[in-house]
């Protein structure tokens, strides 16, 4: 797997992984499969057809020429509001190839959230699925300026693929670095405007060895599906970089993820790693009460994105046989640096460090703390994002030095397993005794009628904070729902420390989320 790379003698390169002077990544993803004979094996398979590792090459190629022939130069930024469908790699790779810089954007946002990155990015050029116009052409609109080069990927005059069948299918490698800026991705995270984080050449070299080889095991004959799409950090890795890694397939479905869709997905083509978040897996379990469904192909299930309560991890396994790995990414990190692995697994944890990053856990005052102490998490290694563009003060408060700023708090057991205590602001002081929201929604999930919990503090009539619960039941539970608070209660004060139940409960229908499924709490503050 390394032999495509030269080694070089310094101290600055991540762990066991080497890059020559000259490193444009896009030759270690694209190009090295046809060198190492990979031309006729499926790179890519969808619901429209399927793609070799020949064509990709052929059409990368043809990416970048057409954005090069448009005036987009090196350096640029062009971004992507794409779904996950071939045209996704053509664009990002024959950037990177082109040495133009791709920024896949969240096609789940508005156009004010297009218009604002449209204006903070000053990108050249902006590349569309026909399906995101509605918000896309506004924003173009409404932006403080326009990108010279827009495109759509299909179904017009002048569109992409026209562009790609007139555009030659040779194209030369742009001069590049292993530590040069290679492509961005926006994090908004669950408040705040978005940030774009700057990554690297060998950013996904990184987290491809570490993770998806050293951690997963991932293989040249696996199939890899993702439920995460693209555009995420998530499924950026699992559904496009990883399996270009290692030469394996990956399956890409355009549509919303619902356990209906994801689940046809996989019978038709039975993957080997299928990587979902918490939110899917309780939905697909939910499914899975009233229906059979043939999910015999998978080795292994991940989850990342938020943390995955252990009672989801049980069901999930007794139902479909297989084990669900959570880990712990960021877009800073690009993906996963705290992992359970195959054969190494502590239901309700993050699981250990991730080889080729270092974790510690800090106090208030900078001080790492000990064992069973909760703090806030740092993370060192050679995926992390070297800045964020033009946000000077974002950027000093989360990359300081090597170490990233992960703004989540964990506690590290004895044993060096990572458990989830939530992000650093959500967590609640009750009778002076920090009281983390996911101890009590993992307690509150394991109920039978509860399908989603989301705790927040709330000042009681003292003014002291104490926690409330806002739940959604499963399908068609209409019980009654005092009694069903009080047996609520009864569970919470059975299982948890006894200052740790819900004061408050709320039913609700759903809970407010990010775009990537990340319970947005501060929403359900009064
Ligand atoms: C939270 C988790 C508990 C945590 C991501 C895998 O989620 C990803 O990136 P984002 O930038 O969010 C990062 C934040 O999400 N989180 C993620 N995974 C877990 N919390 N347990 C988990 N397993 O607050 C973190 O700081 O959207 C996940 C790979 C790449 C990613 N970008």
């Amino acid at each position: 797997m390394k032999d495509h790379t030269v080694a070089v003698d310094t101290a600055t390169q991540p762990a066991g992984l080497t890059f020559a002077p000259n490193f444009n990544v896009a030759e270690s993803f694209i190009d090295r499969h046809i060198a190492e004979g990979r031309g006729d094996k499926l790179a890519i398979r969808t619901a429209d057809g399927d793609v070799t590792y020949a064509t990709l090459a052929d059409s990368v190629n043809r990416a970048g020429n057409a954005l090069l022939g448009l005036g987009v130069a090196p350096g640029d930024r062009v971004l992507m509001m794409v779904k996950d469908c071939p045209a996704f790699f053509y664009v990002f790779w024959g950037a990177i190839k082109a040495g133009i810089v791709p920024v896949p954007i969240n096609t789940l946002l508005r156009a004010k959230d297009y218009a604002f990155m449209i204006g903070d990015s000053g990108c050249a050029g902006l590349v569309y699925s026909p399906e995101f116009a509605a918000e896309v052409e506004p924003a173009l609109e409404r932006a403080s300026r326009r990108p010279g080069v827009v495109l759509r990927t299909e179904g017009t005059e002048g569109c992409l693929a026209e562009r790609m069948a007139a555009a030659s299918a040779t194209l030369a490698t742009a001069p590049a670095t292993a530590t040069g800026d290679c492509f961005w991705l926006y994090s908004s995270g669950t408040t705040g405007t978005p940030k774009g984080a700057v990554h690297s050449h060998r950013d996904m070299v990184v987290t491809g060895q570490h993770y998806a080889v050293d951690v997963l095991g991932m293989r040249e004959d696996d199939v890899c599906f993702s439920a995460a799409k693209l555009f995420f950090a998530y499924g950026l890795g699992n559904g496009m970089t990883f399996p270009l890694w290692v030469g394996a397939t990956a399956v890409l479905w355009a549509g919303p993820p619902t356990p209906q869709t994801t689940f046809d997905t996989m019978e038709r083509f039975k993957p080997t790693l299928y990587f979902g978040v918490p939110t899917l897996y309780a939905a697909q379990l939910q499914a899975l009460e009233k229906e059979t469904r043939d999910l015999g192909s998978i080795r292994y299930c991940v989850s990342a994105g938020e943390a995955l309560p252990a009672d989801i991890f049980r069901r999930w396994k007794d139902k479909v046989g297989a084990e669900i790995l959570d880990g712990i990414g960021s877009t800073e990190a690009l993906h996963i640096f705290i992992s359970n692995r195959p054969g190494d697994i502590k239901p309700g944890t993050s699981g250990r460090v991730v080889p080729g990053y270092d974790a510690r856990i800090l106090d208030g005052d900078g001080n790492e703390v000990a064992p069973g102490e909760s703090g806030q998490l740092m993370i060192r290694g050679g995926s992390t994002a070297k800045y964020y563009w033009n946000n000077p003060e974002k950027t000093a408060a989360t990359m300081v030095g090597d170490w990233l700023n992960t703004g989540d708090t964990y506690i590290k057991d004895e044993d060096g397993y990572f458990h989830y205590c939530g992000r650093n602001d959500d967590m609640l002081k009750v009778g002076g005794i920090w009281c983390s929201p996911f101890e009590i929604e993992a307690k509150l999930v394991e109920h039978p009628k509860v399908l989603e919990a989301a705790i927040v503090g709330r000042a009681d009539d003292d003014t002291l904070i104490k926690p409330e619960a806002w739940i959604v039941l499963k399908d068609g539970d209409d019980a009654d729902e005092a009694a069903l608070a009080q047996d609520l209660l009864r569970h919470c004060k059975e299982g948890l420390a006894k200052y740790k139940y819900p004061r408050w409960i709320n039913f609700v229908e759903e809970l407010p989320k990010t775009a990537t499924g990340k319970i947005q709490r501060f929403k359900l503050r009064h």
